[in-house]
């Protein structure tokens, strides 16, 4: 006998998208514009985001988990292995995709690089290609020729082009199309939940986006922070201890500069990020640390939470 439960009509919809693409191309921006708030950090170079950064949306009947991912790599070390895995294992639970791509490097003789293709081309779930910076195109009729092309590879449910940085109501647009390959089911979280990572994973990343952002070349590629200690207190600032890790004794010194000078810069502006992200004030401890080929061991890079 079924349950009264069961006869009655699912009246909403839920559904997990995962945003994939190449490195730079504007992933996190656009997730954070749909969520409306900075849950993935975002900067001006590749690899950014080396994690799966849950982004959860919930207006109305709908709810869309939004799920933004690294950048498609070949991986090098098994980091990027690691990498390229929560892309893989995002595609595989989502309902559909959104592959994003900058529209400024389209090249007619290679659309989409076969590194990039063999995620998603096999895998039949509706794909949404939106073709993002189109604010940096002198004119927006460049689109056309573009849109034709991917067209013709009959690989997408829809092509939309966008601004992720630029425009406002990129909500309105996006949503109801996203929505339309969106199943009914009930709703996997709380409505008013916009993320499900802990603090201690936006502190880590707040600290990464500041490295990122003050240091060169290779040293943000080699470093990663680890959160040794978040304590929260009733009265007083909260405590949270961190650790730089990078491979190598040279990088340790161009971190930390000389008189330590450089990197309490760095720290300065991760801890005035932090306390706006936490609405709180913190003592923020840190040392820097040597891990000779963290990258590459599998054992460390799960300590990091890998
Ligand atoms: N002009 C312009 N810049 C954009 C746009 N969208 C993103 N960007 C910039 O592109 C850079 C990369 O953006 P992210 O959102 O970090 O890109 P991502 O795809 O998440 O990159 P990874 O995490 O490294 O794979 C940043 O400097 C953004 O400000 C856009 O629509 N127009
Ligand atoms: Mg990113």
């Amino acid at each position: 006998m079924e349950t009264k439960a069961n006869n009655q009509a699912i009246e909403t919809k839920a559904g997990y998208v995962a945003i994939i693409g190449k490195p730079n191309a504007g992933k996190s921006t656009l997730m954070n514009s749909l969520i409306g708030a900075n849950l993935s950090i975002i900067t001006h170079k590749p690899q950014t985001t080396r994690k799966r950064v849950l982004g959860i949306y919930t207006e109305g009947n709908t709810q869309i988990v939004f799920l933004d991912t690294p950048g498609v790599l070949t991986p090098k070390y098994e980091m990027q292995e690691t990498m390229m895995r929560y892309v893989r294992n995002s595609i595989e639970e989502a309902d559909c995709l959104i592959l994003i791509y900058d529209i400024t490097k389209f090249n007619q003789l290679d659309p989409i690089p076969e590194e990039l293709l063999v995620f998603f081309k096999d895998i039949r779930k509706k794909t949404i290609l939106i073709l993002n910076k189109i604010d940096l195109l002198k004119d927006v009729k460049e689109t056309l020729p573009i849109i034709a092309t991917f067209d013709k590879m009959q690989l997408f449910a829809d092509i939309i082009p966008v601004s992720a940085l630029k425009e406002n109501d990129l909500e309105k647009r996006l949503i109801p199309v996203i929505s339309e390959y969106i199943p009914k089911s009930h709703f996997y979280y709380d409505k008013e939940l916009i993320s499900t990572q802990p603090e201690r994973f936006f502190v880590s990343e707040i600290i990464r986006e500041a490295i990122l952002l003050s240091y060169h070349e290779e040293i943000p590629y080699s470093t990663e922070v680890h959160i040794v200690d978040f304590k929260e207190r009733d009265f007083g600032k909260w405590y949270i201890n961190a650790e730089i890790i990078v491979e190598k004794q040279t990088q340790k010194k161009i971190i930390i500069g000389s008189n330590g000078e450089k990197l309490k810069t760095v720290l300065e502006r991760a801890r005035k990020n932090i306390e706006e992200h936490l609405e709180q004030e913190i003592y923020l401890d840190v040392f820097v640390k040597v891990r000779n080929k963290w990258r590459d061991k599998p054992s460390m890079l799960r300590s990091f939470g890998y």
